[in-house]
């Protein structure tokens, strides 16, 4: 270890006294990033290997290789795991919905499947997961639409997400479930998930708290429409946790490919947003019960391929080199 590198701080140690810190990891960057995670992070995530498509493709066959062994790699440095995710439209396989004729299953049928999946997967995990995502991204962008019309929705109507709290419930009742969401910040979304989350809690369905995905960038959301929502949030009573976070260098809107690197201009805003962020999630602290990082370094990134396919990003503390980055500064000087 060299001088410099002995004088950084812990990531997850700075913030003991407030929430874990998080990040999402597969089965290369347990391996490439292992010093970061083990320094830094005292939670983790597998960013995709929990979802339905990697532990059930086909019915009936569950593949639990790669989530075991980030469990072990969890447990040996005393980490602890979000689980994500149960009930989701995407990355899920086409037969969950389809009976042996490829028409479309009974409403009975995806239900029995649903609290198949649920239970199996939640009962190998039980006590070792302290929160779940139990549903992903039931709600729609369309302004004009409440739930989005997935599979789920059409077949089993609005009353699956319930179920589907209920099954994650039965199967460990000691873990926090969550609803989780992106543009979670953005006023009308907003809104449409609180109307979700609030039926739920009134209906005495077993929900514990809200996840707001933070797929943010250097120009939205505002740190007042954070605050807003974090109000909003927090004013059910459940717990707020930060699941997918990650600062785009690019707003939505901006679909250039010419940047080999990011500029200095969009290196010194992140770190102002990280500060500011940082500091506005310190003040929730009684009800943000976890922040994660949709990543480790910018090495990785699913934003490198997301919305452009193929355009590289920039959005974590830790560099392509695995450096810390002036973010990283920003967010372990405590004032
Ligand atoms: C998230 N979606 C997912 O929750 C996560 O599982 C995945 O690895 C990456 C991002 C964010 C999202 C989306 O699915 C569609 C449009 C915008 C953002």
């Amino acid at each position: 270890m060299n001088e410099k590198s002995v004088e950084i701080p812990s990531l997850w140690s700075v913030y003991q006294n407030h929430f874990p810190i998080g990040a999402a990891v597969n089965d290369i960057s347990i391996r490439s990033d292992k010093e970061l995670l083990v320094k830094h992070f005292n939670s983790l995530t597998s960013e995709n290997d929990m979802k339905p498509v990697s532990l059930q493709p086909v019915e009936g066959v569950f593949t639990f290789e790669k989530a075991d062994k980030m469990f072990a790699f969890a447990d040996k440095n005393n980490m602890k795991v979000r689980g994500h995710t149960l009930i989701w439209h995407n990355q899920t396989p086409d037969w969950f919905f389809e009976d042996e004729r490829g028409a479309q299953v009974s409403k009975e049928k995806l239900l029995s499947r649903m609290e198949s999946h649920i239970s199996t997967v939640v009962k190998r995990y039980k006590g070792r997961i302290y929160s779940w995502d139990v549903v992903n991204e039931a709600i729609s962008d369309d302004e004009n639409e409440f739930l989005r019309k997935s599979k789920w929705f059409e077949i089993l109507g609005e009353d699956f997400i319930a179920k589907a709290f209920e099954f994650a419930h039965k199967a460990d009742p000691e873990a926090s479930l969550f609803y989780n969401d992106y543009n979670e910040c953005h006023p009308e979304k907003l809104e449409k998930i609180y109307r979700l989350v609030k039926s739920l809690v009134d209906k005495g369905v077993p929900i514990h708290g809200v996840g707001l995905q933070a797929h943010w960038n250097l120009f939205k959301p505002t740190i007042e429409d954070i605050r807003i929502a974090l109000e909003r949030y927090a004013s059910l009573g459940l717990q707020i946790q930060i699941t997918e976070m990650d600062v785009s260098v690019f707003d939505w809107e901006d679909r250039r490919t010419d940047l080999k690197e990011p500029t200095e201009q969009m290196l010194e805003m992140q770190e102002q947003r990280y500060e500011e962020f940082f500091d506005l999630l310190k003040e929730y602290r009684d009800v943000i019960t976890s922040v994660t990082f949709w990543g480790v370094s910018d090495k990785y990134t699913w934003l490198s391929d997301f919305p452009v396919p193929g355009r590289k990003n920039w959005p974590f503390v830790f560099d392509d080199n695995h450096e810390v980055k002036n973010s990283f500064w920003k967010i372990v000087n405590q004032k």
